[in-house]
C-alpha cells in the first residue's frame, strides 16, 4: 500500500495505529532468509581473488573489512555509488555518504575534508574514480594545510567507465569515455596520469598498489599516516556488480543500425513494466 507523507510523521502515526501488532514468525523468517541470501551474494562479489585487475566490488569489500565502525565512507559519481550501494554492509546508520542525488563528480574529496572537520576522531574514507579525481582534487592540499586527514582511494579504470558502459548498453559504440577511445591529435602512447605524484605534489602521502593482496598493508599505512593519504589502484573497467534493475535513458526513435534497433525494442518492452508515481 502506497503512503504519501512526511516519512517521520507517517512512521510515528503508523506505529501508534499498529499498537501491539507484530508480524508473524513465518514472515519474519522470510526476511531473515532474504537477508542471509543477500549477504552471501555480497560476499561472493566482494571476495578477493588472484586477479590482475580488481573490480570495484573487491575494493569495496576490502574497505568494508578494514575500516573502523565510525569511519565515514564517501563517494559520489561514476560506478562507485552503485557498487557501494549494493555491496557495503553497514555496521551502523550514518556511516555511508553517497551523494547520489546529483551524483556530482568532485564532491568526494571536498566532502572528505568537511567530514573530518565534523568528525575529527574518525577517518573519512573517500572512494573516487579517476575521472572524478581529475575534476576536483585541490582539497587534498586544503586538508593537508589545515591538518584534516582523510584516506582517499583512487580507482583508476582509464576514464569514464560507467558512461562507456551506458553508451554500450544503449547500443552505441565506445567513443570519448575511456581514455583509449578518446579522439586525440597526439600520436603514440596514451598519456596516463601519475596520480601518486600528483597527490604528493599537493602535500599528501601517496602510493600505488599493483595487486589486490597489497591493499591491506597500504590501508594500514594510510591509517597510521598523520596526514591525508592517497592509495591508487587500477580497476578493471569491465567488471560491474549486476544491478538487476532497469534504467530509463532516452534512446533515438529512429536508427538504421540493427544492434541499436534491438536495444530500443528491449527498452520499449522494459518501459511497459514501469511503475509510475501517483
Ligand atoms: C559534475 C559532473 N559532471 C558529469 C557527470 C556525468 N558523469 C557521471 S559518472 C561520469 C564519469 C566518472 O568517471 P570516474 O570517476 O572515472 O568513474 P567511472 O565511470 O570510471 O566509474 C560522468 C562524466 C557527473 N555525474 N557530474
Ligand atoms: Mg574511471
Amino acid at each position: 500500500m502506497a503512503v504519501i507523507s512526511d516519512a517521520r510523521d507517517s512512521v510515528t502515526l503508523l506505529s501508534k495505529t499498529l499498537g501491539d501488532w507484530a508480524i508473524s514468525d513465518s514472515w519474519k523468517s522470510v526476511a531473515v532468509c532474504e537477508r542471509e541470501g543477500w549477504v552471501e551474494t555480497v560476499s561472493k562479489r566482494t571476495e578477493s581473488t588472484d586477479t590482475a585487475l580488481p573490480s570495484y566490488a573487491q575494493i569495496v569489500g576490502k574497505v568494508n573489512h578494514l575500516a573502523d565502525v565510525n569511519d565515514r565512507i564517501i563517494t559520489a559519481a561514476g560506478g562507485l555509488p552503485a557498487e557501494l550501494n549494493m555491496n557495503w554492509l553497514a555496521s551502523q546508520s550514518g556511516q555511508l555518504d553517497i551523494e547520489f542525488g546529483f551524483s556530482c563528480m568532485g564532491y568526494e574529496i571536498a566532502a572528505g575534508w568537511g567530514a573530518k572537520m565534523a568528525m575529527p576522531d574518525n577517518d573519512p574514507i573517500v572512494l573516487v574514480g579517476d575521472g572524478s579525481y581529475l575534476m576536483l582534487n585541490s582539497d587534498i592540499y586544503s586538508s593537508v594545510l589545515t591538518g584534516h586527514k582523510m584516506i582517499i582511494i583512487v580507482c583508476d579504470n582509464g576514464g569514464f567507465a560507467v558512461i562507456n558502459k551506458l553508451q554500450n548498453n544503449t547500443g552505441n559504440t565506445s567513443f570519448n569515455n575511456l581514455l583509449k577511445d578518446c579522439a586525440t591529435t597526439r600520436e603514440g602512447e596514451l598519456p596516463c596520469v601519475d596520480f601518486v605524484s600528483h597527490a604528493k605534489g599537493l602535500g599528501a602521502n601517496a602510493e600505488k598498489i599493483n595487486h589486490l593482496k597489497d591493499f591491506d598493508a597500504a590501508f594500514e599505512r594510510a591509517k597510521a599516516s598523520n596526514k591525508t593519504y592517497v592509495i591508487v589502484t587500477d580497476i578493471d573497467p569491465t567488471l560491474w556488480s549486476s544491478t538487476d534493475s532497469w534504467w530509463e535513458v532516452g534512446l533515438p526513435e529512429v536508427t538504421d543500425n540493427a544492434d541499436r534497433a534491438k536495444v530500443i525494442k528491449d527498452w520499449e518492452a522494459g518501459r511497459q513494466h514501469q511503475r509510475r508515481g501517483v
